[in-house]
C-alpha cells in the first residue's frame, strides 16, 4: 500500500475496538465488536483481491447485526448477552434447522465468533514467530484447528489457497503499519489477552444456552 494510505491504517486501533467491547460488567458490546471485525476486514481488503471472498462474507454478516442493532430492537441488541436473552426469548432463533429465522443475530454473531478463535491462534503465532516463520502456515494451521471444522470441502479448498497469497513475514507486519517488528510483537502481546477474553466470554454464554451448533 502506498505510504499516504497507510496513515490512516493500523492493525493497533482495530483490536483496541476488542478492548472496548467489554463493559464493567464483562458484557460484550455489539457496536464495538462490530467495530472491531470491521477494522480486520478492512486490513484483510489491505492484503489483496484473493481474500475478497472471506471479508465479503464477514462484511455481509457484520451488516446483519448493524442492521438489527439500528433496527426497531435495537436497544435489545446493546450487548451479546441482551442479544441472546431477546432472541430467545422471542423465539428469533431457529435452533435445530433453518426456517423462519435462517439469519438471526445469534446464528450470525456465532460465524464471527468461531472465526474470533482463528484471529486468537493466528496472532498468537504470528506473535511467537521467529524471523523465517510463514505467515501462510501459521494461518492454515490456526483455520485446521479452529475454523475448518464448520466449512465444507470448498470452502476449506477456497481458503487454503488464499492462504498461500499471504505476503511473508516481514511485509505482513508492514500492512499492520504498528511500527518495528519489535513493536508488533509488543502490541500482540498486549492485544491478544483481551481478544481471548472476548472470546471466552462470548463461548460460555453461548455454551450456557446451547447455541453453539445453531445452523
Ligand atoms: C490473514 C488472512 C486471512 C485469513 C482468514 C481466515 C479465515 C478463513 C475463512 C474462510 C471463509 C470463507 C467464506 C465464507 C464462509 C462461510 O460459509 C462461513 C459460514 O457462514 P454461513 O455460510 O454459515 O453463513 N463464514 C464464516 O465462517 C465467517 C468467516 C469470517 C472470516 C473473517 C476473517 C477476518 C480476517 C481478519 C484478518 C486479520
Amino acid at each position: 500500500p502506498a505510504a499516504s494510505e497507510n496513515q490512516n491504517f493500523c492493525f493497533k486501533d482495530e483490536l483496541d475496538a476488542f478492548k472496548l467491547c467489554l463493559s464493567p460488567n464483562k458484557e460484550v458490546i455489539l457496536e464495538h465488536y462490530l467495530a472491531g471485525w470491521s477494522g480486520l476486514v478492512k486490513f484483510l481488503n489491505r492484503l489483496g483481491n484473493v481474500f475478497g471472498f472471506i471479508s465479503k462474507d464477514a462484511s455481509s454478516k457484520i451488516q446483519i447485526l448493524r442492521n438489527f442493532l439500528n433496527g426497531e430492537s435495537g436497544s435489545e441488541y446493546f450487548t451479546v448477552q441482551s442479544m441472546v436473552k431477546y432472541e430467545l426469548e422471542n423465539k428469533l432463533v431457529d435452533l435445530k434447522k433453518a426456517g423462519s429465522h435462517p439469519e438471526s443475530g445469534c446464528r450470525t454473531l456465532l460465524r464471527l465468533h468461531r472465526a474470533l478463535r482463528w484471529l486468537e491462534l493466528f496472532l498468537e503465532r504470528l506473535r511467537t514467530s521467529q524471523e523465517d516463520g510463514k505467515t501462510s502456515a501459521m494461518c492454515a494451521e490456526s483455520y485446521n484447528e479452529s475454523l475448518a471444522q464448520f466449512h465444507p470441502w470448498v470452502v476449506r479448498k477456497a481458503a487454503g489457497l488464499a492462504f498461500c497469497m499471504l505476503p511473508g513475514r516481514l511485509a505482513f507486519f508492514e500492512v499492520m503499519n504498528v511500527g518495528t517488528p519489535d513493536q508488533v510483537v509488543a502490541m500482540l502481546g498486549e492485544a491478544l489477552p483481551v481478544v481471548t477474553e472476548v472470546y471466552q466470554i462470548t463461548q460460555e454464554l453461548y455454551a450456557k444456552h446451547d447455541l453453539l451448533d445453531i445452523p
